[in-house]
């Protein structure tokens, strides 16, 4: 259901109704027809690749943490109790990755991130989000677009704890966009003003992903 049709009289945050409001991240990509649901040049996998810089950081629970900084009314550090003690959300998604495979309806479990931005507040100067992870791996996308409906800081998949391999404890999920700005293992979340790259984003991948429109290197 759209924040549009929600009962006026049901818990509704500032943020989301300021999103509403502004019918922001209201792009229609929930309801992209069937025929659309595989992208440009993709094709589909049924195992699930594991793809990263070759480094996968050993993060215990106990020293684990997130910190949200930048253009936000409220810095949050959080450790993995404060993290659970968010409201948990399951989402089901379609993963596409720039090296052409997908792979369609995981389901992933975790934080939205809309949740965790009604913690932090942005403020009207945040437009863009830089991610940094334990690995040291940077990814940059716009606000609107970390803050979709379907994001999530997952911690489970398919209803097990994320593995090491695959960004456990904790990565984002950002679906409509390429998976290289789906970070694993991720510490920082810095809301800036003007847009900044990546670690592949200087490496000649585009700055915005979209498979749809098959954004893959910079020049497409
Ligand atoms: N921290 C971190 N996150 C990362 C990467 C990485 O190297 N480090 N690689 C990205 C790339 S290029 C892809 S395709 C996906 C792969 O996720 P997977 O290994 O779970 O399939 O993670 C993305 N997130
Ligand atoms: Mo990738």
């Amino acid at each position: 259901m759209s924040d549009d049709q929600i009962p006026a009289d049901s818990k509704l945050t500032a943020s989301k109704r300021r999103w509403a409001a502004e019918g922001k991240f209201l792009t229609g990509r929930i309801s992209r027809p069937e025929t659309e649901r595989l992208p440009p040049g993709q094709h589909l996998v049924r195992n699930w690749p594991v793809l990263d810089l070759g480094q996968q950081p050993q993060v215990s629970l106990s020293s684990w943490r997130l910190d949200v900084l930048g253009f936000v009314e409220t810095r949050l550090s959080l450790n993995w109790a404060a993290f659970q003690a968010i409201e948990q959300s399951t989402r089901v998604s379609d993963i596409h990755c720039v090296t052409t495979w997908s792979r369609y309806d995981n389901r992933w479990e975790g934080v939205s991130t809309r949740d965790l931005l009604d913690l932090a507040m942005p403020t009207v100067e945040a437009q863009h989000v830089l991610l940094t992870s334990y690995d040291g791996y940077i990814t940059n996308l716009p606000l609107a677009d970390f803050a979709a409906e379907d994001a999530i800081l997952a911690t489970a998949w398919e209803g097990q704890p994320l593995t090491r391999e695959h960004g456990g404890p904790m990565r984002l999920v950002v679906p409509h966009l390429y998976f290289w700005k789906s970070a694993k293992w991720l510490n920082r979340i810095e809301l800036i003003g003007a847009d900044r790259a990546g670690f592949w984003e200087k490496n000649g991948y585009h700055m915005y992903g979209d498979p749809w429109r098959e954004q893959r290197y910079s020049d497409d």
